[in-house]
């Protein structure tokens, strides 16, 4: 797969990028992840990016012709499939998401800034337009990144098999069972018994049940779109049982 960013601030890229699975995935051909400065596809001798808004106010626009111009220099290089421009105006990016650009050969990730872009850019160059959450963020470079570390773990051989990408909390959705290693006994602090038997169905029960009840608690409004085997959903129909009857007693 091949990812493109384009920012003003490409350096604010590098780091994400040196480390971890993603630095793995880059060293091992699985993608190839570039940052490019807006400021390289200026024509001007000020290699102005941002420009007054038309109509007054505060506050700098992104000019059009160097994001036309990166797009374009970009899609010399090989067919894009996807342009996507991050703003707080976008769809919110989910894991499932994640997984439908994952199955893409090459996207380009365009980084806002400032106050705005100019409209042209969303409405005439970007495919789509992806927000990470609802918080101000001061631009769309965190963002892509996000979206470049969500897409790159799900490329295959990205993962090992210690971090096994299918049995994630969200690609099942829910959350995950609570992890523990040693020692057995920490400030008085216990290891479930559970974990320490050697019992694996047993260990396994556990952990299906930990984590649908974790989920009941903290995301209940995962629930309807999780996966649940005929297993998982007895389990969980006995926590709400449980739940139910808790409440009830107050
Ligand atoms: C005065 C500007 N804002 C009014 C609320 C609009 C605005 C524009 C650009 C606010 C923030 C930004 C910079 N953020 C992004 O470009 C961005 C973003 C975000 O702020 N939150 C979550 N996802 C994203 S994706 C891009």
């Amino acid at each position: 797969m091949r990812i493109d960013l384009v920012t003003i601030f490409p350096r604010l890229c590098d780091g994400p990028l040196a480390e971890g699975i993603v630095r793995r995935a880059i060293d091992r051909g699985i993608v190839d992840v570039r940052a490019h400065d807006l400021r390289d596809y200026t024509t001007d001798r000020h290699r102005s990016v941002d420009d007054v808004s038309y109509g007054g106010g505060p506050g700098m626009v992104f000019k059009p012709e160097p994001l036309f111009r990166a797009v374009d220099a970009i899609r010399g290089e090989g067919e894009v499939d996807a342009v996507i421009l991050t703003s707080p105006q976008g769809r919110t990016f989910t894991q499932r998401e994640a997984e439908r650009l994952a199955a893409l050969r090459h996207i380009v990730v365009l980084c806002g800034r400032y106050e705005g872009i100019d409209d042209r850019v969303r409405s005439a160059l970007a495919t789509e337009e992806l927000s990470i959450g609802d918080y101000v963020l001061s631009g769309g470079e965190l963002p892509a990144l996000v979206i470049v570390d969500a897409v790159v773990r799900l490329l295959p051989g990205a993962v090992g098999d210690e971090e096994s990408v299918d049995v994630d909390s969200f690609s099942r959705g829910l959350l995950d069972f609570p992890h523990f290693t040693r020692p057995a006994e920490y400030r008085g602090w216990r290891v479930p018994d559970v974990l320490l038997s050697g019992n694996h169905a047993e260990i396994r029960r556990w952990r299906m049940r930990e984590a649908l009840a974790r989920t009941l608690a903290l995301r209940p409004d995962l629930l309807p779109a999780a996966e649940l085997d005929s297993e998982e959903r007895e389990i969980l129909r006995a926590l709400m049982q449980e739940r139910g009857a808790e409440h009830g007693r107050d």
